[in-house]
């Protein structure tokens, strides 16, 4: 009698990533059969045997982990019994194997960004664009997931999402030509993002969860905006605003050093206590915040590292200046003046025309 062959793993049109284990039922009613080879077609397209198992009489061989080149190939299983009668499996099987995406260089323009002007200042933002040629050989359009990242050069790639300094795109499409194709991906990063150098990825993946990923360091710049900055003073007592310094800025830039000058014209001696507002800026009618801790303050100290940070409760004040101010008694000669020093780094993240009041109390030594 002739043996029979019945071909059990992987089923057929099978789609593999990495090496592929095979197996073969071989019977025979003399159960004489004497050897089990495994045929493909993976190697340059000649078909032959990959792989023979000599294991004597009926039963199931298992071929493992047999190493494919990319691409589809059949296969099949042939059973020889001791007399020389040798038999194929009634149908040929197919198996794909995947390769990993490639994919080159991307690029971005525009390389400095502009922002769009009024009338919409809370929607407003800039448009990058970045492409990457990609390639697959089981076809552009296997390309499945797209995910472009840009982001700061003061974080990484895989910080958190943040209008300031990271972004996931908005959207990334393909154009696929049979095997290669182009990638783009769009980003709209927020008028108030942080200026300088970013970087972009983008990351591909197959159907078969096969990634490649391409990055471009310092692929776009963000201009520093400028923005005008008032401080409002005023004693607590009296309410009498006065406004002082300001001029424009870009962000992390320190304004000159302002000066208040506290005048005692009563018979006792006075420390002050100060405390200021939270910072407000405004965009046509866009509000951003930031902490009123970006002004310091100090009564002889002109070094901004060394000088004690704006607090918004009067009660917390920098004790130094609280406890040191010591404007001493009017005299005979007439009243006694000391000032205290202001400095602001103007804070990154706002945009526009941003003011600030800071208090002065009284307080009786
Ligand atoms: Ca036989
Ligand atoms: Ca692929």
């Amino acid at each position: 009698m002739i043996p029979v062959v019945v071909l059990i793993e992987p089923e057929d049109e099978y789609v593999a990533s990495h090496n592929v284990t095979f197996r073969v039922n071989a019977t025979d009613a003399d159960n004489n059969v004497k050897n089990v080879s495994l045929y493909g077609s993976w190697n340059n397209s000649v078909w032959k045997s990959v792989d023979v198992d000599t294991t004597l009489g009926n039963g199931t061989r298992t071929f493992s982990e047999v190493e494919i080149e990319n691409g589809t190939w059949v296969w099949n299983a042939m059973a020889c019994d001791v007399d020389g009668n040798c038999v194929f499996a009634e149908q040929n099987y197919t198996i794909q194997l995947n390769s990993a995406p490639t994919v080159g260089t991307i690029s971005c323009t525009p390389t400095e960004l502009s922002y769009i002007s009024q009338p919409n200042p809370a929607d407003n933002y800039a448009e990058v664009n970045c492409t990457l040629d990609v390639e697959d050989l089981e076809g552009c359009n296997s390309l499945s997931t797209l995910v472009g990242r840009i982001w700061h050069s003061s974080v990484t790639e895989n910080s958190a999402d943040s209008g300031l300094d990271h972004y996931t795109n908005d959207s990334c499409s393909k154009t696929c030509s049979g095997e290669t194709g182009t990638v783009k991906c769009m980003f709209h990063p927020r008028y108030y993002a942080e200026a300088g150098l970013w970087s972009v990825s983008i990351n591909v993946t197959d159907n078969m969860d096969e990634t490649a990923k391409a990055a471009e360091a310092d692929a776009f710049a963000i201009p520093a905006y400028y923005s005008s900055i008032n401080m409002s003073f005023s004693t607590e007592l009296g309410g009498v605003f006065q406004r002082i310094g300001g001029g424009s800025f870009a962000p992390g830039e320190y304004s000159d050093y302002l000066n208040m000058s506290i005048t005692g014209y009563i018979n006792r001696p006075i420390n002050v206590k100060v405390h200021g507002t939270n910072i407000e800026c405004n965009y046509g009618g866009a509000l951003t915040y930031a902490d009123v801790s970006y002004i310091r303050y100090e009564k002889d100290t002109l070094d901004y590292s060394n000088m004690c940070a704006m607090p918004t409760n009067a009660d917390s004040t920098c004790s130094s200046l609280k406890d040191n101010f010591n404007l001493r008694n009017a005299t005979d000669s007439g009243p006694n003046s000391k000032s205290i020093y202001y400095m602001l780094q103007v804070p990154t993240g706002v945009k526009g025309s941003c003011s600030t009041t800071v208090y002065i109390t009284p307080v009786q030594r």
